[in-house]
């Protein structure tokens, strides 16, 4: 089995649609062994989005994340695809761009309000789970 990392935006938590969400993300073969509900602070949101500081828009993906409640889960899938088959499950950065049936299509406005992350390499899906969950709240985890 194999670990990512989802996180279900702002955006999405505030227009309701967590549940379908997860429902979805669970009927493409995630099982969920980690949920909480939670604002990050500023100082939480500019610690995981570290890799974008110099990007231009850091300070508004910054502001977006802090805006409201968001849903880490942690999914774990059969063999070796979590991160890839999550990546594909999400669809594309700007949801505008995304393919039809993706997450992002479904439930994301644009570049930024996308909906939901998706870790996007193991070695960052074990840093971000870490994030989020101690291993003790990681049920089921080997
Ligand atoms: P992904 O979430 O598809 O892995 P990244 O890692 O390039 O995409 O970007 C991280 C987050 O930064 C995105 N989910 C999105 O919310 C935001 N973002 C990326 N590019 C832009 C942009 N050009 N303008 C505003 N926000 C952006």
């Amino acid at each position: 089995m194999s670990m990512t990392l989802t996180i279900i935006k702002p955006d999405a938590v505030a227009a309701g649609n967590t549940g379908n969400i997860l429902a979805k993300l669970q009927e493409s073969g995630f099982k969920i062994r980690g949920l909480k509900m939670m604002r990050l602070t500023e100082a939480q949101a500019k610690a995981f989005y570290e890799v974008h500081k110099e990007r231009p828009f850091y300070g508004e993906l910054v502001s977006f994340m802090t805006s409201g409640p968001v849903v880490p889960a942690a999914l774990e899938l059969d063999g070796d695809d979590a991160v890839p088959t999550l990546r594909e499950v999400m669809g594309a950065t700007n949801s505008k761009e995304a393919a039809e049936g993706t997450v992002r299509a479904l439930y994301g406005t644009d570049i930024e309000q996308n909906a939901i992350h998706g870790s996007d390499s193991d070695e960052n899906a074990a840093i971000e789970l870490a994030f989020f969950f101690s291993r003790s709240e990681l049920l089921g985890a080997q």
